[in-house]
């Protein structure tokens, strides 16, 4: 009788310990699918452009590109057919603009100490020239080349 009652304790103990471990291994992975939809969530929410354009083919390239009087650094920027383009123009002294004519892409005006974004697509190979279309810079060297591949 005494031996009985063990058994059946330890049989309890066992239940006890295989459920909790199956509760707890049962609520981990529901724990993680609610935190990825709700990072899924504020992505989505957080920039429509950029969502839309990671589900399209071509990589995001970014680049940040310094103007000064009178040059861009860098000079050279080289990206694949169908890529997504991302350029933060920060001028760095004097009053300057980033401007690509052949692919409609202009930031405005900036004083020195500003930056602004571009994001387009490079959807035509090529050489592009981007320069400063402010006084004569670009005659002065403000330029530099886009090169899609
Ligand atoms: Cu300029």
């Amino acid at each position: 009788m005494n031996k009985n009652v063990l058994i059946a304790g330890v049989v309890i103990v066992v239940v006890l310990v295989a459920g909790f471990l199956l509760l707890k291994g049962a609520n981990k992975p529901a724990e993680m699918a609610t935190n990825t939809t709700v990072e899924n969530n504020s992505t989505a929410t957080g920039s429509a452009s950029e969502s839309s354009s990671s589900a399209m083919a071509g990589e995001v390239k970014a680049f940040s590109v310094v103007g000064s009087s009178f040059k861009f650094e860098p000079a050279v920027l080289k990206v694949k057919k169908g890529d997504t383009v991302k350029i933060t123009f920060k001028n760095s002294g004097g009053t300057h603009n980033f401007v690509i004519d052949e692919l409609g892409v202009s930031t405005k005006v900036l004083k020195a100490g500003a930056e602004e974004v571009l994001e387009f697509k490079a959807d035509k190979a090529g050489s592009f020239e981007y320069y400063c279309s402010v006084g004569n810079h670009r005659q002065m060297g403000m330029k530099g080349m886009l090169e899609v591949q």
